[in-house]
């Protein structure tokens, strides 16, 4: 497992989106975070909210070893649907976040991301 001090890994897809070396639709960006739209949305609005500094796999890993970012990165998750217009849709408002955690989740990049799906009715879950 890398340490938490591994601010960047070039290996890592979504440390070359925070690095500007892989392009991407960037929605929201502050000191800590970069939230981007999903290149394969599950819903009509899909954002991927990261924390920029590599070293936490998943939100597991980050809850445990740093819990204030994973708060903040929550907080930033909600800012991210407010923004987006879903936490206030007039017609159905309402978001879902989704970690995806480890293989059998389908969880495929290895530095922790939240999903922010709406902009539909979605399916209360899903397989
Ligand atoms: P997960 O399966 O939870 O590890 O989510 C990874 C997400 O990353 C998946 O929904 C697709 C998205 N993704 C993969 N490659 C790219 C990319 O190059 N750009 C963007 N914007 N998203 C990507």
């Amino acid at each position: 497992m890398k340490s938490v001090e591994a601010a960047y890994d070039d290996s890592c897809l979504f440390c070359r989106i925070v690095a500007g070396q892989i392009s991407a639709t960037v929605v929201r960006d502050s000191a800590d975070f970069l939230a981007f739209r999903d290149i394969a949305p599950q819903a009509p609005t899909h954002v991927l909210v990261i924390p920029k500094r590599h070293g936490y796999r998943d939100v597991a890993q980050l809850a445990a070893e740093n819990p204030d970012l994973a708060a903040r990165l929550l907080a930033e998750g909600a800012e991210v649907a407010r923004q987006e217009g879903l936490a206030d849709n007039e017609i159905r408002p309402g978001y879902r976040f989704v970690f995806n955690t480890g293989d059998a989740a389908g969880q495929t990049v290895y530095h922790v991301h939240l999903h922010v799906l709406g902009g539909d009715a979605l399916g209360h879950f899903g397989r």
